[in-house]
């Protein structure tokens, strides 16, 4: 295996032997392989001038997506993903009529075994012998498996954009090609651009079904009742899980990047909603054990899944991990099934307090945008100085102190802007507010970084500036899995300069690479919390 999509990769060249993350050598192998049949069905579709049909294209994003880190480690449902993703590659080849020439078109199998040993051909380390030229690939499969989990959401909620699935051949087609650095340059800003579109679409998708999100307090501490609690980003089946437990006297609570669904309309009604428990991803082994009752994972991020909570962890969605119980997807036109759990969880005990507080949340754009007269107020009087961008992801390493010693470092009149389980460094530390406006002001989900350049962008309009880097707006980016990748290439398409970003960049960025997207952007490595934070103050 050689696995080096994500943060915390080991130093310097990436995963060999065993992921950081759990992932073991067999199922990196398989993912290698899938991702190898997507480029398949991507090549195969350039017949049509790249229209592929939705069908198709959906089905791409959920092959996409399984593989993202911390996601899908289950080797059976990435076995029968990719026997499913040869089927199309050869329906889309038969319905062209023409046979491209690349292996990727016409290789076949079907057991685990022909996939592991085709897997010694078709990992990141066959996409160029020039390193460079694999950095910018490596760069766009990233980009492009970000952003086909926010497009896999959408199309869940019945939302698509053609435009993005003809960009997956286009960009998929691609890395099966040896074509110039100048070319694979203009894809990787061609995945940002079709990154915003995803994001754009999500948020369609997310609040003409839910309600725009809105101002909310979020209580952390638990019921007396048993509860269950949901994890991931998929907003449909927090849906079919609180519209199922109405009634049943079994509470339900959001852990890491589901705590943004206590911000939407559309789910306060719930009493039986309680409230978030627990951190970010990482943390989720010892708050799995202390919850006490059944945990449903709809996407990443997993970690390795202890004893003490394995019989009461249910996957849904493209997360898996071997052994536990998947619930099936919904039949079309209706709900998915979440019964088993529902009757799990009225056999356990309630939560284990681990805190008794509040979150507050909810500041995506409508929301951002009906305080703009107070913010602009504020801006214009002095009040807030600068607006610190610091969404993103969380990770285990000790490293993202930083975060919180930003967060805690920044000046008074400073606001900070977020989106993603990033906010976990800081969300909770009593930052006080500036004349009502909280100084921590969460947008949603890390997909909601949309709402943060819709914001900056509506700030730029009410200021009447030219250039969306003349706000008082600095950016302070943490990264870990590949819809990070999604998010900084969407701000670097959106004309965003100056972005930091840590705790490291990317490995998978040769010198070479790093060097050209740095001076293209103005793209920097975090460094200490004080030179960061005055060089932040002084807009830079
Ligand atoms: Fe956090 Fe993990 Fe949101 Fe990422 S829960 S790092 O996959 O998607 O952000
Ligand atoms: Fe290593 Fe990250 Fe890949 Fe896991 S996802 S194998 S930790 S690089």
């Amino acid at each position: 295996m050689h696995c080096d999509q994500c943060q915390e990769s080991v130093k310097g060249t990436g995963c060999f032997v065993r992921g950081v993350c759990g992932k073991d050598e067999l199922t990196a192998k398989l993912q290698d392989v899938l991702i190898y049949a997507a480029e398949g069905i991507a090549l195969c579709s350039e017949g049509f001038e790249g229209k592929i049909d939705r069908k198709y294209g959906q089905f791409i994003s959920e092959c996409l997506f399984v593989t993202v880190t911390n996601t899908n480690f289950d080797d059976v449902a990435i076995v029968e993903q990719i026997n499913k993703a040869l089927a199309m590659r050869d329906e889309v080849r038969a319905l062209a009529g023409t046979t491209p020439e690349h292996d990727a078109a016409s290789w076949s199998g079907s057991t685990r075994e022909e996939f592991l040993a085709k897997a010694l051909t078709c990992g990141i380390d066959s996409l160029s012998e020039d390193a460079d030229l694999r950095s910018l690939k490596s760069l766009i499969l990233y980009g492009i498996k970000g952003l086909a989990a926010y497009t896999d959401h959408a199309a869940v909620l019945g939302y698509t954009d053609d435009d993005i699935y003809t960009f997956y051949v286009k960009g998929l087609s691609a890395l099966t090609k040896e074509l110039p650095a100048d070319e694979l340059l203009g894809l990787v800003l061609e995945t940002g651009a079709t990154a915003v579109k995803a994001m754009a679409l999500l948020d369609k998708a997310n609040t003409e079904t839910y309600g725009n999100p809105e101002i909310t307090t979020v209580k952390t501490g638990v019921g007396t009742r048993p509860g269950i609690l949901i994890s991931g980003h998929d907003l449909r089946d927090m849906e079919d899980l609180l519209k199922q437990t109405e009634g049943t006297g079994v509470d339900v609570y959001t852990h890491c990047e589901m705590l943004p669904a206590h911000y939407y309309p559309a789910f306060k009604k719930y009493d039986h909603f309680v409230g978030n428990y627990g951190n970010s991803w990482w943390a989720q082994d010892r708050e799995f054990e202390s919850f006490n009752g059944p945990i449903l994972m709809t996407t990443n991020c997993i970690v390795p899944v202890r004893e003490s909570y394995r019989n009461r962890m249910f996957t849904t969605g493209m997360a898996g991990w071997p052994g536990l119980k998947h619930i099936p997807a919904r039949p079309e036109g209706g709900s998915k099934d979440f019964s088993e759990i529902i009757e799990l969880a009225k056999t356990c005990q309630a939560p284990t307090e681990i805190e008794n507080g509040e979150i507050v949340g909810g500041f995506a754009h409508t929301q951002v945008i009906a305080l703009a007269d107070k913010v602009v107020d504020a801006v214009k009087s002095g009040a807030i100085k600068r607006f610190v961008v610091m969404a993103g992801c969380d990770g285990r390493h000790a490293s993202r102190q930083y975060y919180t010693d930003v967060a805690e470092a920044l000046p008074q009149d400073t606001v900070i802007l977020t989106a993603g389980c990033a906010k976990y460094r800081y969300n909770k530390l009593a930052l006080g507010d500036i004349g009502g406006i909280p100084r921590v002001l969460d947008a949603g989900q890390c997909n909601d970084s949309y709402s943060l350049a819709v914001i900056a962008m509506k700030l730029q309009e009410v200021f009447g500036l030219e250039n969306i880097n003349d706000l008082p707006i600095s950016y302070d980016i943490a990264w870990y899995e590949q819809k990070a990748v999604t998010v900084l290439l969407a701000l670097l398409y959106l004309g965003v300069k100056g972005i930091r970003l840590g705790p490291t960049l990317p490995e998978f960025l040769t010198p070479n690479i790093a060097a050209a997207i740095v001076e293209k952007f103005d793209l920097k490595p975090i460094g200490t919390v004080e030179a960061d934070v005055e060089a932040m103050m002084l807009g830079n």
